[in-house]
């Protein structure tokens, strides 16, 4: 049996603070955490409820390079809007802090200073890769190459996106630098380690043999494989100019390692969030009842898994997470979600085209959570799953409870002797619903409340009290109780999962804004009779084919557009004299005939009035046009050229084609100005 833990401190993964956040984001991490965290709220539990903006790394780096600003002013820009996203979605942190705080750089800075007083630090003299172009060290996302593990070509220095595997950014093979894209050299820098093989037998007793069945499969099997196959000594400091300043003597110009700063970031949110309350945070970090635990994506598995615990561990005081709920990837529309490819759907965005609809997606992203392997989202399902479960289902039951309450009673709950054994199996749902939650089973959770609406509607099927009025009125009134009480459950249990839909209901069935999970089966103080309700809204609307088809429209032009971007851009070619150019004989000409030449896939066969003469031209266009659209185009020929057969037909010169923008033949035609940036081709 497990006992109830005195406190929870339940943390997000810190997004980094250099770009806005996407569905992936909610569905992988924030939602996960949210539903937990309201839940155990609900259940009357102290709970401290921690996120923050990462926002120092290379990434952050980068982009205010590419950008031109300075690092501060990227992460100013999106913590701003991160910050939003999440207070728009209901994510109901206790605080949102970020690591450029004071008390951030002061934790961080006392957690690296105590390791490093206490000795828990391997000094140490390195090569590290250098890219004498730009002066500098090439540390993390600073450097791209292959993957030594799986063979990935645009493996980070730090850690490879393909299998995920963590490495240092001398074991990359053919690395190149990522600011200037030159071979790097290597130069020697001191840099502290944290030596994770001395912490390799703790760590497999704690996770190996402690945690077998309690972590998700995906988390276990990720660190097992890494306590398998060793674990080295791993670089806290970086030569970089952007983060904590490394506190010890001999760490000017250097800083601390991103993954070192920003988990410690969790203890500072927890501080900041303390003290504005006056609390104490320490027991949340340091009291053994305490459940601690990190909602993060796989990708971050083995730095909330080995090394962010062998810190703690270190330092000595901490506690270490009681469980590492980390979700797969979601994908979109079959496509991994990019930031960089606009491959996403923005929480921003969606809520511009979806106003008032964040529910929807909180809905739906729960329903399809990567929770044991990636999934997909798709527009379809999002409208299906909007249309036929909670329209047709929730929003259904709901709108013929309340208005027949209106109807047949002015909105004053009927008294009822009647126990309808669906009230009885109703009582099953808040244990069944936490238990799903208390296993990070998020998608059965929301399931199981989902039958409970069903529960609900196929009682008023059943019972049909639109039929009974008339001859048996009294039978009514308990139909219209019961089917009352199911709708005030789903108002609490939806909480944790829907809170907007949730506040809605409880709004509209007078209950209060704070009953909390284990009063709702009680029928007596939840909706008693005499208890009026309010007026009766929509909790959801329909979602027409074309609200989607236009979403769909917004991604094909994205994939339009990074193709156009990504196709290569043929290196120009050899100089040529003035001579040369002058030899040309180009003429303005119209095609008179055209026909695909027979067995041939590119080749067409035109008949072209040059001005000069009338003469046969054969072009590789087959491919990009039909034969009947092209006569009577004007083209330009350059029709000094070497005549010369192709299948037996003489070709008489050339016509002058390029490509446009978006990646299609055109010709070169006297009477278009734009005919993009392409070469001559034929
Ligand atoms: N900023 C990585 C990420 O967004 C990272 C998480 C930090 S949690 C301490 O993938
Ligand atoms: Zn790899």
């Amino acid at each position: 049996m497990t006992t109830t833990p005195k406190r929870y401190t339940i943390t997000a993964a810190l997004p980094y603070t250099n770009g806005p956040i996407h569905i992936g984001h909610l569905a992988g991490v924030y939602i996960p955490s949210d539903i937990y965290a309201r839940y155990q709220r609900l259940q009357g539990r102290d709970v401290a409820f921690v996120c923050g903006s990462d926002e120092h790394g290379v990434p952050i780096t980068i982009k205010a390079k590419k950008e031109g600003i300075t690092p501060q002013q990227v992460v100013d820009r999106y913590h701003t809007i991160i910050k939003k996203s999440f207070e728009d979605f209901g994510i109901s942190f206790d605080i949102y802090s970020r690591t450029s705080a004071k008390i951030h750089h002061e934790t961080a800075s006392e957690f690296f200073k105590k390791l490093y007083d206490s000795g828990k630090f391997i000094e140490q003299v390195t090569e590290q890769l250098y890219d004498s172009e730009a002066n500098q060290f090439l540390a993390d996302r600073f450097v791209l190459g292959t993957c030594p593990k799986c063979g990935f070509e645009e493996s980070y220095g730090d850690q490879c996106e393909n299998c995920g595997t963590s490495h240092n950014a001398t074991d990359l093979i053919n690395p190149k630098s990522a600011i200037s894209g030159a071979v790097p050299t290597v130069k020697e820098t001191k840099h502290w380690f944290l030596p994770l093989d001395k912490y390799q037998p703790w760590l497999k007793e704690w996770i190996l043999e402690s945690h077998k069945n309690d972590w998700k499969p995906n988390v276990y099997g990720q660190c097992k494989s890494w306590i398998t196959d060793g674990l080295k000594p791993r670089a806290v400091t970086r030569d970089l100019d952007w983060g904590i300043p490394v506190p010890v003597p001999g760490g000017e110009g250097k800083v601390l390692y991103v993954w070192f700063d920003a988990p410690i970031g969790y203890i500072s949110a927890t501080k900041e969030w303390a003290a504005e309350q006056g609390k104490d945070w320490e027991p949340y970090w340091k009291d053994k009842d305490t459940k601690l635990l990190h909602f993060i994506g796989k990708d971050n598995i083995v730095f909330h898994c080995i090394i962010f615990p062998s810190m703690l561990k270190a330092e000595g005081s901490y506690i270490v997470p009681d469980n590492v709920p980390a979700n797969e990837f979601l994908n979109l529309e079959g496509n991994k979600l990019s930031t960089s490819k606009n491959w996403a759907v923005w929480l921003h965005e969606y809520l511009e085209e979806f106003p008032d609809m964040q529910d929807v997606l909180r809905y739906t992203l729960t329903a399809n959570a990567p929770e044991s392997k990636d999934n997909d989202f798709t527009w379809k399902d999002f409208q299906t799953r909007n249309n036929s479960e909670l329209v047709a289902i929730f929003g259904n039951f709901i709108n013929r409870v309340t208005v027949l309450t209106h109807k047949y009673y002015d909105g004053v709950v009927p008294a009822s002797e009647v126990d309808f054994k669906e009230l009885t199996q109703m009582q099953e749902f808040p244990t069944q619903i936490g238990e799903a939650i208390e296993r990070y089973k998020f998608r059965d959770g929301l399931s199981s409340l989902i039958n409970l609406a069903r529960l609900g509607n196929v009682f008023l099927q059943e019972q049909e009290p639109w039929k009974k009025i008339k001859e048996d009125p009294k039978a009514v009134e308990s139909i219209i109780n019961a089917a009352l009480q199911i709708a005030a459950t789903l108002a609490v249990l939806s909480e944790p999962f829907l809170p907007f839909t949730s506040d809605k209901l409880k709004n509209m069935l007078g209950l209060d804004a704070n009953i909390d999970w284990n009063q709702i089966v009680n029928r007596e103080t939840l909706l008693p009779a005499g208890h009026k309700i309010n007026e009766s809204q929509l909790l959801f609307s329909k979602i027409e084919d074309k609200t989607i088809a236009l979403q769909l429209e917004k991604l094909e032009a994205t994939k339009t557009q990074n193709a156009a971007q990504n196709k290569e851009v043929m290196p120009q070619k050899d100089t040529i004299s003035f001579e040369d150019f002058t030899a040309m004989d180009l003429r303005v000409g119209t095609i008179l005939e055209a026909e695909k030449m027979p067995k041939t896939k590119k080749l067409m066969v035109l008949k072209i009035d040059t001005g000069i003469d009338v003469r046969t031209i054969v072009s590789g266009i087959a491919e990009s046009f039909e034969a009947a659209d092209i006569v009577g185009k004007q083209v330009t020929v350059l029709v000094n050229l070497a005549p010369r057969a192709l299948r037996g037909v003489e070709s008489e010169g050339m016509i002058l084609m390029t490509e446009n923008d978006q990646g299609n033949l055109v010709f070169v035609n006297p009477d278009v100005t734009d005919i993009g940036n392409g070469n001559t081709i034929n």
